[in-house]
C-alpha cells in the first residue's frame, strides 16, 4: 500500500484511538433523549453506523482455534481508501455511504447475466457466520466472524459458459460520496479478479456482514468478498460489478505497482514484499510478532489449486 517504509507498526498504529473512545466519552454527557436511534444500541455498537442484525447458522468452514478481535478493532482500523488512506479515517468518512438502494451487475461469459439486488442477495442462501483469518500485505492480521455464503453459491446460478476463466469485480465508484482517485492516490473505481477456480472455490465468501450484523459501510457495505487466503487487498469491497470473462482482469493494487503487488498474492511468507519481510505479521490487539502461515494457515484447503505453479514467480 502507500506505507511509507517499515510494515512493523507502533504500538499507536494498532490502537484504535481517538475517534471510537472520545465519542464514548463524548456520549457520556449527553442525554439519551437527543440521541439517533444507533447512539443507543450498546457502547461497542454506538460508535458505529447503525448495522442490522442478521440470523445466521454456524459453518463448518469456520477457522478454529483462534481468539477474534474485537468489533472495535475491525471496524475502527480499516483500508478503504476510497474514504481515505490512514486507517482511522473510513469508519468516519464513509459514515453516511448509501447502501440502499444497491444492485450488483452480473455480466460477460455466461448464459444467464442478471442484476441482483442486494435484497435478493441476502436471501440467495443461508447466511453462515464463518470465522476467518485476515493478513493484510502490510503484515498486520485481524480474525473476524464473517456473515455470508460462498461466492460460487451465486456465481453458478449465472451458468458460466466455457470461455469464462477468470472473474472481475469493480466496486462502486461515487465521486459524490468518495475521494478523488487523486486525494485517494490509487486509480477508481477499484476492482480486482480471481481466476475461476478460486472465485468457486468454496472458501471464497461473499460477505454481507460481520459480528452478528450487515456491514458497517467502512467494511465494503453491503456486499465485499473475502478471500482468507489472500492478501486483504483481493477481499474487494462494496461490489457493484461481478464479471465472467476470458482473460486476466486488472486488479488496482497490481496495476498500480505490478512488482508489488501480484495478481495471485496468495500469502506467502516465503516471498518477500521488495520493500518488508512477510514472514512475520502484527495482530491487532497483540504486541509481539508472530509467524505468517502459508496460505494464512489455509493450505490445506487451497493449495491443490496452485499445484505445478512457481509461487515466488506468480506472487
Ligand atoms: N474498494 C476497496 N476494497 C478494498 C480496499 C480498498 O481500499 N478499496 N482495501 C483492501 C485492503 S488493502 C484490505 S486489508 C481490506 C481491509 O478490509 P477491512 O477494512 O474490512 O479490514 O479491504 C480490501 N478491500
Ligand atoms: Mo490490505
Amino acid at each position: 500500500m502507500l506505507i511509507k517504509n517499515s510494515p512493523d507498526l507502533r504500538y499507536s498504529d494498532v490502537t484504535p484511538k481517538s475517534l471510537y473512545f472520545n465519542r464514548r466519552k463524548f456520549l457520556a454527557g449527553v442525554p439519551a433523549a437527543f440521541l439517533a436511534g444507533n447512539e443507543l444500541l450498546s457502547p461497542s455498537r454506538r460508535a458505529l453506523a447503525a448495522t442490522t442484525k442478521l440470523q445466521t447458522v454456524k459453518s463448518p468452514l469456520s477457522t478454529s482455534g483462534e481468539k477474534v478481535n474485537s468489533e472495535e478493532d475491525v471496524a475502527s482500523y480499516n483500508n478503504y481508501y476510497e474514504f481515505g488512506t490512514g486507517k482511522d479515517e473510513p469508519q468516519v468518512r464513509a459514515r453516511n455511504f448509501r447502501t440502499s438502494p444497491w444492485t450488483v451487475s452480473i455480466e460477460g461469459e455466461c448464459a444467464k447475466p442478471r442484476k441482483i439486488s442486494i435484497e435478493e442477495i441476502m436471501k440467495l442462501a443461508p447466511l453462515e457466520e464463518r470465522i476467518y483469518r485476515h493478513r493484510c500485505v502490510e503484515a498486520w492480521s485481524i480474525v473476524v466472524p464473517w456473515i455470508g455464503y460462498s461466492l460460487s453459491m451465486l456465481l453458478k446460478q449465472a451458468e458460466p459458459t466455457s470461455k469464462a476463466k477468470f472473474v472481475a469485480f469493480e466496486t462502486l465508484y461515487d465521486p459524490k460520496q468518495m475521494l478523488s482517485p487523486l486525494q485517494a492516490g490509487i486509480p477508481l473505481p477499484y476492482v480486482e479478479g480471481l481466476r475461476l477456480d478460486e472465485a468457486m472455490h468454496p472458501l471464497t465468501l461473499l460477505s454481507v456482514g460481520m459480528y452478528g450484523g450487515t456491514l458497517p459501510p467502512q467494511d465494503g457495505a453491503p456486499v465485499r468478498l473475502v478471500i482468507p487466503w489472500k492478501y486483504g487487498f483481493k477481499s474487494i469491497k462494496s461490489i457493484v460489478k461481478i464479471k465472467f470473462v476470458g482473460g486476466q482482469p486488472p486488479a488496482t493494487w497490481n496495476e498500480y505497482a505490478a512488482n508489488e503487488y501480484g495478481f495471485y498474492s496468495n500469502v506467502n511468507p516465503n516471498r518477500s514484499h521488495p520493500r518488508w519481510s512477510q514472514a512475520k505479521e502484527r495482530r491487532l490487539g497483540e504486541f509481539g510478532r508472530r509467524d505468517t502461515l502459508m496460505f494464512n494457515g489455509y493450505a490445506d484447503q487451497v493449495a491443490s489449486l496452485y499445484t505445478g505453479m512457481d509461487l515466488i514467480k506468480y506472487y
